[in-house]
């Protein structure tokens, strides 16, 4: 049996179903992963030094600068087919929930309603001084011209400085969100984990602790990520290939074409 046609067994017998999703899954909307190498006015910067307090606290309107532009860019971008193929799932009678490790909101644009960030949304804002959430308003919305940097606005409160709504390196995930999602993945009978490098922690642990909680893990990965563990399958390949094949090969959405996935 092929790994798709395992990965079709399983999700046919399953009931309740996790989407666990990273920065693969909006690749295809043309928003760039983590892995890929920064582009623009970021080239010379690495993520990982962007996404911490002490950068912000370092240089503010560099961090506050590039957030702008990556609500923009997702402002742009559009659910590519892995987006849609979740909601129909749930529309075809399967219970589905969405943890992602994302801070875009595609997965709501496409229809999803039970969606758990695990690393907050971009579409938020908070004073970095008293934590209160902040609101902008349209002008101070807008994208840095090229090589220009935007000093974060002030909160109505404190004065102190808004910055985004996300999780940091170094800074505790949501209560709530992380409870969720482990609510969620240790009663799931599925978790079908689509573009993730599995290298964040604690949400890398999640494959592993939907399979020690007796699911089956559905890999779907440009690269082969899979530990093969028993219970475990990977479909090597994109994301925006394989949700829509396998709705399709159970009969949910469109028919095949002719030379499709088998
Ligand atoms: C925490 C929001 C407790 C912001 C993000 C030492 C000291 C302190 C902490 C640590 C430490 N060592 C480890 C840690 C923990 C640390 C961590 O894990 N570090 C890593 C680097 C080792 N984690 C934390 O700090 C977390 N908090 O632990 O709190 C604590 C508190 C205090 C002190 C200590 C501990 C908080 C982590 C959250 C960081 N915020 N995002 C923002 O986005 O701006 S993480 C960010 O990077 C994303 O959210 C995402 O989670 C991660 C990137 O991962 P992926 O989504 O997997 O994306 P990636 O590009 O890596 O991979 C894409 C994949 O898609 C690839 O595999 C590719 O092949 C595939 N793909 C591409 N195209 C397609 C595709 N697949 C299918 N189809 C396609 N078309
Ligand atoms: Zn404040």
């Amino acid at each position: 049996m092929s790994n798709m046609q395992r990965a079709t067994e399983a999700l046919r017998a399953s009931k309740k179903v996790v989407f666990f999703t990273g920065a693969g899954i909006s690749a295809e909307s043309g928003i760039p992963t983590f892995r890929d190498k920064l582009t623009g006015l970021w080239t010379k910067h690495d993520p990982e030094r962007l996404e911490t307090a002490a950068a912000f606290r370092e240089n503010p309107a560099l961090i506050w600068s590039w957030y702008l532009w990556r609500r923009h860019q997702v402002g742009q971008a559009k659910p590519n087919a892995a987006h849609l193929a979740i909601p129909q799932l749930s529309n075809a009678g399967w219970e589905v929930s969405v943890v992602t490790q994302n801070i875009d909101d595609l997965h709501e644009r496409a229809g999803s309603s039970q969606v758990v960030h695990l690393h907050g949304s971009l579409m938020d804002v908070k004073c970095f001084a008293c934590h209160r959430p902040g609101k902008l308003t349209p002008a101070q919305l807008g994208i840095p011209e090229e090589g220009q940097l935007i000093e974060p606005p002030r909160c109505v409160r404190c004065n102190g400085k808004l910055r985004p709504g996300v999780v940091w390196f170094r800074e505790n995930l949501p209560e709530g969100a992380w409870r969720s999602a482990v609510r969620l993945v240790k009663n799931c009978d599925l978790l079908i984990s689509v573009g993730t490098s599995g290298v964040v922690m604690p949400a890398a642990d999640i494959p592993n602790m939907a399979l020690a909680a007796g699911a089956t893990v559905i890999h779907v990965n440009l690269e082969d990520v899979g530990l093969d563990a028993a219970d475990e399958i990977m479909l090597t390949g994109a994301a925006g290939v394989f949700l829509p094949a396998l709705l399709r090969a159970l009969g949910v959405g469109a028919p095949l074409p002719p030379d499709g996935l088998t």
